[in-house]
């Protein structure tokens, strides 16, 4: 029997005895005071349900964090095993292609390295964070990561490519991005993009989009990145591949969140943001993902982990729905370009 059930047994017997010795006395009583009677056992059956009420408050106001650490860490456990075991539904593709796409500073390094982090178990930050965009070179940069300090690689790879600016200026073009997902950019490829016009197959291609927005910036955004973001969507839209936004730096933008990250799909303000990137990229709010990311820690945080995760099985989910629906056409690699 758990804690809480001994609790309410106990409180429940006291209340019992209560009732019966009202009963007794009822039985003793006159026919004149009866009456009385009848208003004493209705008073003590009303405390008891007054009681009662407030006995399963005080039982559902137990210290929550034992419990609360213990429910985390099977979530955190589940999801752990459950990415680990992903196998993608198609032969021709061993490890989803997931590009990583935003503006600058979103947070896209920090997003692979928060996911690095979590399968080494300590937070590591391989790929450069806050890293100075300056170059003109187009570098598609591939991360993978490989489960525990030298254990198995894990089936999936990131693309992170430079930021994704208003102007054309600055930041990657929307006609290299769509190259990339089209499949005509190869992994850590440092050449010219315009010559590579090689025939991709299904593995050359990204197989799910993530947009990394940041979210104090989500309203703030400029009506020519939104545009970008709306060609991006069609072309992808059109090729059938999966897009995910990840909401990242939610712990800046609310401070109920800052405090207690459990919080975070309860903060209105960031239900608000989640909705309003949900209209500029096009995708739907079940595919809109709060994150925070790791940044700056020393020491692994169970919450961290769990929207880290939550994250990226639904990526991996997304990925899935693109290969099944390739299945379903009867569409394989050599022929790709019909499906294109
Ligand atoms: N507080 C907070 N800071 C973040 C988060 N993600 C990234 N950052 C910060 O944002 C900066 C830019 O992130 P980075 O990953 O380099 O962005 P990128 O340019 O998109 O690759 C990092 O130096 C971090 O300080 C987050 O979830 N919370
Ligand atoms: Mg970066």
């Amino acid at each position: 029997m758990s804690l809480s059930s001994v609790h309410t047994c106990h409180r429940g017997l006291s209340q019992c005895r209560i009732v019966i010795v009202t009963l007794s006395l009822f039985r003793f009583l006159s026919h004149p005071y009866r009456v009385l009677g009848y208003c004493s056992l209705f008073f003590s059956v009303l405390y008891f349900i007054t009681i009662e009420k407030s006995n399963t408050v005080h039982v559902t106001s137990f210290p929550p964090s034992p419990v609360s650490h213990l429910f985390m860490s099977r979530v955190r456990t589940e999801l752990l095993d459950d990415i680990k075991k992903y196998q993608t539904l198609t032969d021709d593709v061993e490890e989803p292609r997931i590009l990583l796409t935003g503006q600058i500073k979103a947070g896209k390094s920090s997003f692979f390295n928060s996911v690095n982090s979590v399968f080494k178990g300590y937070p590591i930050f391989q790929a450069a964070a806050c890293e100075k965009e300056t170059s003109v070179t187009k570098y598609c940069r591939t991360y993978t990561v490989t489960d525990s300090k030298g254990g198995k690689r894990l089936p999936f790879k990131f693309c992170d490519i430079m930021g994704l600016e208003p102007y054309n200026d600055t930041g990657i073009l929307v006609k290299d991005i769509i190259s990339l997902i089209s499949g005509y950019i190869p992994d850590n490829y440092k050449g010219v993009w315009e010559t590579c016009t090689k025939q991709p197959s299904l593995a050359d291609k990204v197989h799910c989009i993530v947009y990394i927005i940041d979210a104090n910036v989500a309203s703030l955004l400029v009506e020519e990145l939104k545009k970008k973001f709306e060609k991006i969507h069609e072309e992808a839209h059109r090729l059938g591949i999966p897009q995910v936004v990840l909401l990242t730096k939610v712990d800046v933008a609310c401070p109920i969140v800052e405090k207690n990250l459990t919080k975070v799909y309860e903060s209105r303000y960031i239900k608000e943001k989640v909705k309003q990137v949900s209209e500029i990229v096009g995708v739907p709010v079940s595919c809109v993902l709060p994150v925070r990311n790791y940044w700056c820690e020393t020491e692994l945080d169970m919450k961290v982990d769990i929207l880290i995760l939550k994250a990226l099985q639904t990526i991996l989910r997304q990925a899935d729905a693109f290969f099944d629906e390739i299945k379903q056409r009867g569409t394989s690699s050599k022929s790709l370009c019909n499906f294109m």
